[in-house]
C-alpha cells in the first residue's frame, strides 16, 4: 500500500512551473522514486540552507510507516536478524525501508550488500531501499538525520521501516524515539548483564530477543535478560524476549508475531499519543540546543578559539567538559 505523500502547508510549497530543484525531489520522493529520495537523503544529511529548507519542507508532508528500532551491541546479529524481518514483510508483498546507522555497519559496506542482491532476485521488483546514515560529525547530525531519513521513507510510502543502530556510546540515536517498536537484541556470552541495564539498553526495549539461540549458554541469557527486564520500573507493556537464531531464520516467527502484538498495542493503547508527544518535545528541545548553541558560537567568534584552548586540556585528561563548561561560562 502506498500512501503518497502531499503537502500538508501549501503556502510552504510551489507547485507552479517554476518548480525548484528541491521541490522535484519532493515531488519524485512522493512518486516513490528511489533516486530522488537518495538525493533528498543527502541534502538532508548535509549542512547548509538547503537542508533547512528541505527539512522544514519534509515536516509538513503526510506519509506514515511502521517503524521498528533494532539496537544492540556490535556483532550481535542486528543485520542479518534485519535481513530476515525485511523478508517476511516483502513476502506480504509490502513496501519495506532499512536505515542503517552506523558507518562501518555491514550494510554500508560488504554484508548487506549480498542481502540486497538476494531480496531483489526473491523480490523481483524494488520494493525494499536501504540506506545508511554517516555521521558526518556535525551538530546533532546523526539523530537529526535518522530522523529525516525516516522521514523521508514515509513521504515514499514505505510500510515498514526498519532502523539499526548500535546500543552503545554518547553517538547513538535515541532510537526508541524514533521508532514505534524498539527491538534490543542481544546474545550469549556477552557476560555481565548489569551492564547492560547501566548502559540504559534495557529501559528502551519494547522486545527483547536472544539472538545465537544455537550457542550454548542462550537459556542463561534468556533468564538474565528476563532478570533485568525485572528490575525496570512497572509499567502495562510486558516486554517478552524472543530466542532467535538469525543465521538461519529459526525464532523469526514468534519474532514477527511480538512485533505485530506491540504494534497493535500501541495502536489501541490510551498511552500511544503521549509517547509521539514526548518524541516531538524531544526534537523541539533539541532544535532549541542546536539554535542557541549556533547563536552562542556566532555571537563572538573567540568562543570557539576559547573551547579548541579547552580541548587539549580534556584530552590530556586534566580536566572534564563539564567543568569547561562551566567555567566557560562563569567567566562570561
Ligand atoms: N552462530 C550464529 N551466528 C550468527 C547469528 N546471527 C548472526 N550471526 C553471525 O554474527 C556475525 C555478526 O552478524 P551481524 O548481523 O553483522 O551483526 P550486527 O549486530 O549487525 O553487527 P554490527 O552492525 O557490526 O554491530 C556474522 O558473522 C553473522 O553471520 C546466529 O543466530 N547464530
Ligand atoms: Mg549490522
Amino acid at each position: 500500500m502506498v500512501h503518497p505523500g502531499r503537502p500538508i502547508g501549501e503556502l510552504l510549497v510551489k507547485t507552479t512551473a517554476t518548480e525548484s530543484p528541491l521541490e522535484k525531489l519532493f515531488v519524485g520522493t512522493e512518486k516513490g522514486d528511489r533516486l530522488s529520495a537518495s538525493r533528498l537523503m543527502t541534502v538532508l544529511e548535509n549542512e547548509g540552507e538547503e537542508n533547512d529548507r528541505a527539512l522544514r519542507s519534509l515536516y509538513t508532508r503526510e506519509g506514515r510507516s511502521f517503524v521498528i528500532g533494532v539496537t544492540g551491541w556490535p556483532g550481535v546479529g542486528k543485520s542479518t536478524l534485519i535481513s530476515r524481518i525485511a523478508k517476511v514483510f516483502l513476502d506480504q508483498g509490502k513496501q519495506v525501508g532499512i536505515i542503517a546507522v552506523d558507518p562501518s555497519s555491514p550494510f554500508s559496506g560488504g554484508g548487506l550488500l549480498g542481502d540486497r542482491l538476494r531480496f531483489r532476485s526473491i523480490d523481483g521488483s524494488d520494493r525494499l531501499f536501504i540506506r545508511s546514515a554517516a555521521s558526518r560529525g556535525h551538530q546533532g547530525g546523526l539523530s537529526r538525520a535518522t530522523r529525516a531519513f525516516v522521514k523521508v521513507m514515509e513521504v515514499m510510502g514505505r510500510d515498514v521501516v526498519i532502523v539499526e543502530t548500535i546500543g552503545i556510546g554518547q553517538e547513538q540515536v535515541d532510537i526508541s524515539l524514533v521508532a514505534d517498536t524498539t527491538v534490543v537484541v542481544l546474545a550469549p556470552g556477552l557476560g555481565d548483564y548489569l551492564q547492560a541495564i547501566k548502559s540504559g539498553i534495557i529501559e528502551i526495549g519494547d522486545i527483547f530477543v536472544v539472538n545465537k539461540a544455537d550457542r550454548p549458554d542462550a537459556e542463561k541469557a534468556v533468564q538474565d535478560t528476563k532478570a533485568a527486564i525485572l528490575m525496570r520500573e512497572k509499567a502495562p507493556w510486558q516486554p517478552p524476549v524472543v530466542k532467535t537464531v538469525a543465521a538461519d531464520g529459526s525464532g523469526v516467527d514468534e519474532l514477527i508475531r511480538e512485533i505485530e502484538r506491540h504494534r497493535e498495542y500501541t495502536t489501541n493503547c490510551a498511552d500511544a499519543p503521549a509517547t509521539k508527544a514526548r518524541a516531538a518535545i524531544h526534537e523541539i528541545l533539541e532544535a532549541i540546543k542546536n539554535g542557541l548553541l549556533k547563536k552562542y558560537l556566532e555571537e563572538d567568534p573567540s568562543r570557539g578559539a576559547a573551547i579548541e584552548g579547552h580541548a587539549q586540556m580534556v584530552f590530556q585528561r586534566h580536566t572534564d567538559p563539564a567543568l569547561v563548561a562551566e567555567t566557560i561560562f562563569l567567566k562570561e
